[in-house]
This record gives structure tokens, sequence and C-alpha cells, in this order.
């Protein structure tokens, strides 16, 4: 299923286990995780399998976000990736703790689970980022297995793609609503899917925070082009006395504004997760002038107090919460 299908079926299928309103605390040190996108509710249950245990953030994280690293139905992350314009699928990935370590993977070939490889670059190298051929022989020396991540599905998309090989990452908002219309008729992968990294952050309830960001990349990228997925301070940056903050969209324009890190410190300085995600936005609508509304940038983030929130340049952007008393998905205020 489609993620954009998904989001419609999840208003349905989300459930509410009391009525919160998006942005309330959750009690005390109540457990929270929150991810990009709707259909991540799924990856949220096997994050909140750990989180509901008393298991650690980083944990619920990493075996969160595995859910969409293996799935051959989501098409921008991992396992059924649409690949960049040379048919070839690389990864991005990165994973940081409460303790400010952090580990990340880029231009990744040929593993299904980069955020794993992203934690041991963390825990067991004196590095934080590891790209490419390098990257995939550290993987191969800890025990990963070289996989094909193109499913037919994806060689069927990037095939079509070819035809006309235009990269147009950025939309009008009529073309998105037309772009979900048209879903609706037509089974994956007819349309180009873009946008649809996870993003994950979660508090534990030993009031730590971690984060973890996997992702394909853009469809028919460059062959070589890194995103802001495996950056650390554009994609994802967690801050344990502040705050979490992760991204989603077009990452060259989340890279140009240090996205997570700018939200952690508009937090640092008291805004409410909702308003600093708004402000990183607004840095992105100054950037892009006249073209700001078509290019859709999503972010999300969590305070110390378990406060979260979410806003995004453009509709359609939604997040996936959970806590012992929600399990939904909301679609996040936007400036467009
Ligand atoms: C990137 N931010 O590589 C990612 C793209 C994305 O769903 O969010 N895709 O720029």
């Amino acid at each position: 299923m489609n993620r954009k299908r998904f989001l419609q079926l999840s208003g349905l299928s989300g459930l509410l286990l009391s009525t919160k309103a998006m942005g309330s605390p959750s009690a005390g040190n109540q457990p929270i995780v929150l991810s990009t996108w709707a259909p991540n509710i799924k990856a949220n249950k096997a994050a909140w399998a750990v989180l509901s245990k008393g298991g650690h953030a980083l944990d619920a994280v990493e075996a969160g976000v595995m859910i969409p690293e293996a799935d051959p139905t989501d098409n921008s992350v991992g396992y059924g990736g649409l690949p960049d314009r040379d048919g070839k699928v690389n990864v991005d990935a990165c994973i940081m703790n409460h303790l400010g370590q952090c580990g990340s993977v880029m231009f990744l070939e040929h593993i299904l689970h980069p955020i794993k490889v992203a934690r041991l670059v963390m825990e067991q190298t004196p590095h934080v980022q590891l790209a490419g051929e390098g990257a995939l022989r550290f993987a191969l020396s800890k025990g990963f297995k070289k996989q094909n991540l193109l499913t037919p599905e994806s060689e069927k998309a990037w095939k079509e793609w070819l035809k006309n090989s235009k990269y147009e990452p950025n939309r009008t908002i009529q073309e998105l609503e037309n772009r979900i219309q048209k879903e609706k008729q037509e089974p994956w992968p007819v349309a180009q899917l873009n946008h649809d990294t996870i993003g994950m952050i979660a508090l534990d309830d030993h009031g730590n925070l971690s984060g973890a960001c996997t992702t394909s990349g853009m469809a028919f990228k460059m062959n070589g082009r890194i995103g802001d997925s495996p950056i650390i301070g554009a994609g994802l940056f967690v801050d344990n006395e502040v705050g979490a903050a992760t991204a989603t969209g077009v990452g060259e324009e989340v890279v140009k504004i240090c996205g997570a890190h700018t939200i952690v410190e508009m937090m640092r300085h008291g805004a409410s997760p909702e308003d600093a995600c708004k402000e990183a936005v607004k840095r992105i609508i100054k950037n892009n002038g006249a073209k700001a509304n078509t290019v859709q940038v999503g972010f999300l983030a969590i305070n110390k107090k378990g406060e979260y929130g979410g806003y995004s340049v453009m509709k359609n952007f939604s997040m996936a919460v959970r806590t012992s008393q929600i399990e939904t998905s909301i679609e996040t205020k936007s400036w467009f």
C-alpha cells in the first residue's frame, strides 16, 4: 500500500487510547515515540514494544526504523527503495543517543539495515560517518550480508522514469494533490513517490532521548548524492538536556539550514516543539523565495518534557505518535 493511501486509511485505524491534543505532554517521564509519516504507526509499534517494557530509547528507535527498512512496499527506505538514476539503491542512515554519541552511514549499497551499521559506527569505531565502499566493507566485516535492495517494482518505476529522465523533487501543492488522487486509482509504483524517509525520535522512561533516521534518499537522485538523513544536525539531532528533532523531504533544503539542530536550539531557548519546527520551516521559505511553495520539508520534535509537535512547508505531512495513551497519526500544520 502506498503511503498517502495509508495516511488516508490511518485516520480510521489510528487508535485513540484517550483524548489528547497534538503537542500535549506525555505525563512525567512517560515514554513517547514520534515518527515521520502516518504509515510509520507500524514502526512506532516496534519501538513501543521496547519503550513500554522500560527499554532504552536508542534500542526503541533502532527497532522501529528497521520496520520500513525491511518493507519492500516502502519505496523510500531500504529494501524496495527507489533507486538513483543509475538504477542503484543506495541508502543513508544515522542514529544518535542521549550521550550525544552518534553514527552514520551514507551512500551505502546492498545492506538491508543501514541503521544497524550506523549504530556500530557509533559504538565500535572512532568515527561518526562512513560512506560508500568503506561503509560496505565495514558492514561486511561485522557480519552483514550483501543483498539486492532493488525490487522488481522499483526497477519498473526506474525504467519508467528513464523514459523522460526528469529529476523533479519539487512540486506545487496542486501537483501533490493530483498525485494523491492518482494514487487512489492506480497502484504503486505508477506515481513517482518522494519525501517518505523515516525519522524517529523517542523519550524513554529513564528520561533519555534518542533518534534514528533512514532513507534510500530522493528517488532518481544523481549517483553519489547524499541528503540530510545521515547528516547529524540536519536530518536528526538529539540533545538530552533539551530535546530531539528529525526531518523528511528535500534534503538539500534541510542541510542548508542545519534543520534538526536549529530546532533543538530553538527549543533550548524556550520554543515549543511545534514553534521550533515552524521557525525552521520559515528559514526554508526564506531561502526559496517564490519557489518555496514547491519544496516539501517536514520536521518533528520532542522536548525533554515529552511535549511534541511538527510543522511542514506544504500540507500533507503527517506524524505517527505513540504514547501509553495514544497510537495515531496527525497531519501537522503547514506554511502553505
Ligand atoms: C533525502 N530527506 O534524501 C531525504 C528524502 C526523503 O523520503 O525524505 N525522502 O533528501
